[in-house]
């Protein structure tokens, strides 16, 4: 019989609505971070790089450039007979069938899978963090506390722990008080949305709840087991994490691989992120160009100036272009003439010859914060931005 010690589920499925025109056409974990990755890129290396071979993706919204992406799983080495990578996308079911309406009434519908391995552990994961962490030292902490739940934390600056499920654990770090999202948080100690259950707790405790509509990790299952008595603790993490499902977040976790000394270097050779790449020739840097403090990915062009910008690969920026604090996708091809001040441009975009992007004035919107908030320019996939024209 089929026997892992812990298997990861990485929720990978929500809509994303505050990333905006990022996520139109993607799903949050496939949008692409850091010049030639995407974000889920994070978890799946972290997955592999800590000893997790088998992992189970839960998609649902938008998940073609996901699935895509994921494919069998050559890049990360969860191409395997035994586990592996599987996209678990929800399936028609001969009863009850639905979409998955929460994080764990998503896994709730995985059950099956699940239980295919008979692990000891499983692992939640969200697809939108930028970090590196090694999950087996998590475990480690589990099974010395003889945890029935280890949530991972981290302490946040106290204006944003209102985001946050937020806790407060004692000091042998078992969580005495869990609260999520709550109104007036009592501490700054943050949930990482990063969990390591017992599988016979976790099966429990999701049965126990399946009838709860939209069922969710923060707001019922954790509740749920602190209720009943089971021993939670708090797994305290130390390095760079960064939750990027917002603009300014997004931007500001893009901006900080190229401070002149990164907190999150991508450059160590012992914890390797791993990413599906096409072949593409090398950069080509023109006469007369000027690149600073960029990050630059292969087969793009450039023939114009860029300062302190992370560009994607395949990008065409034209002569007499300057692309400052911004951040280009892939396949991108900006024309001549333009200004770009701390702009996201979404993968596929074209840009005419004379367009001004960021320059005008900023709108602060705050009937719908969902967009345009932050004073960072956003255009979405594909679109098409004729000449002359200021954004
Ligand atoms: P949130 O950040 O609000 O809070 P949530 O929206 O629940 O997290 O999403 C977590 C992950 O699940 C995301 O990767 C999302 O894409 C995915 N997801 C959401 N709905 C899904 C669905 N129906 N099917 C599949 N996947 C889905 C959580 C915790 C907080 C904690 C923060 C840390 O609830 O306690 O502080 O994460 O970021
Ligand atoms: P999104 O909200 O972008 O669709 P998620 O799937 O991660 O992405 O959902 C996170 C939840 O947080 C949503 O229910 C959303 O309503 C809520 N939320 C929205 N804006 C914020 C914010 N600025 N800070 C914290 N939570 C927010």
């Amino acid at each position: 019989m089929i026997k892992k010690e812990m298997i990861a589920m990485l929720l990978a499925g929500g809509q994303g609505s505050r990333l905006g025109v990022l996520t139109s056409k993607v799903a949050k974990p496939a949008v692409s971070f850091g010049g030639k990755y995407r974000i889920i890129d994070f978890p799946l290396s972290n997955c592999i790089n800590s000893g997790v071979d088998t992992v189970g993706v839960l998609t649902q919204y938008q998940p073609l450039r996901l699935n895509t992406h994921i494919g069998i799983g050559i890049p990360w080495d969860l191409d395997r007979n035994i586990g592996g990578v599987t996209v678990l996308p929800p399936y028609e079911k001969s009863t009850n069938s639905e979409w998955y309406t929460g994080t764990a009434n998503a896994i709730y519908q995985n059950l099956d899978y699940m239980e295919s391995f008979n692990p000891e552990y499983v692992l939640i994961l969200s697809g939108d963090h930028i970090y590196k962490m090694d999950y087996e030292i998590m475990l480690d902490f589990h099974k010395e506390k003889g945890a029935e739940v280890t949530i991972a934390v981290m302490p946040v600056p106290m204006e944003e722990a209102k985001r946050f499920g937020i806790m407060i654990a004692d000091e042998e770090k078992q969580i005495t008080d869990f609260e999520e999202k709550p109104a007036n948080p009592r501490s700054n100690l943050a949930s990482m949305g990063i969990y390591i259950f017992n599988w016979k707790t976790l099966k429990e405790a999701l049965i126990a709840n399946a009838d709860k509509s939209g069922l969710d990790f923060g707001k019922h299952i954790i509740p749920y087991c602190h209720g009943r008595g089971d021993s939670l603790y708090a797994y305290e993490f130390n390095g760079y994490w960064k939750d990027v499902g917002t603009l300014s977040s997004y931007w500001e976790a893009n901006m900080e691989l190229i401070d002149i000394v990164p907190e999150f270097n991508l450059y160590e050779e012992y914890w390797k992120i791993y990413t599906k790449s096409e072949i593409l020739p090398p950069q080509y840097i023109a006469g007369d160009s000027v690149m600073e403090r960029s990050i630059v990915g292969e087969g793009t062009e450039i023939y114009g100036k860029v300062y302190n910008s992370v560009i994607g690969c395949g990008v065409v920026i034209g002569k007499d272009t300057v692309v400052r604090d911004s951040i280009i996708m892939n396949n991108t091809v900006i024309g001549t003439g333009c200004e770009c001040y701390k702009a996201i441009v979404a993968e596929n975009v074209t840009i005419g010859n004379g367009v001004k992007l960021g320059c005008g004035e900023e709108v602060p919107n705050e009937t719908d914060p969902h967009i345009y908030n932050s004073g960072i320019v956003t255009i979405g996939e594909k679109s098409v931005l004729p000449d002359g024209i200021t954004v």
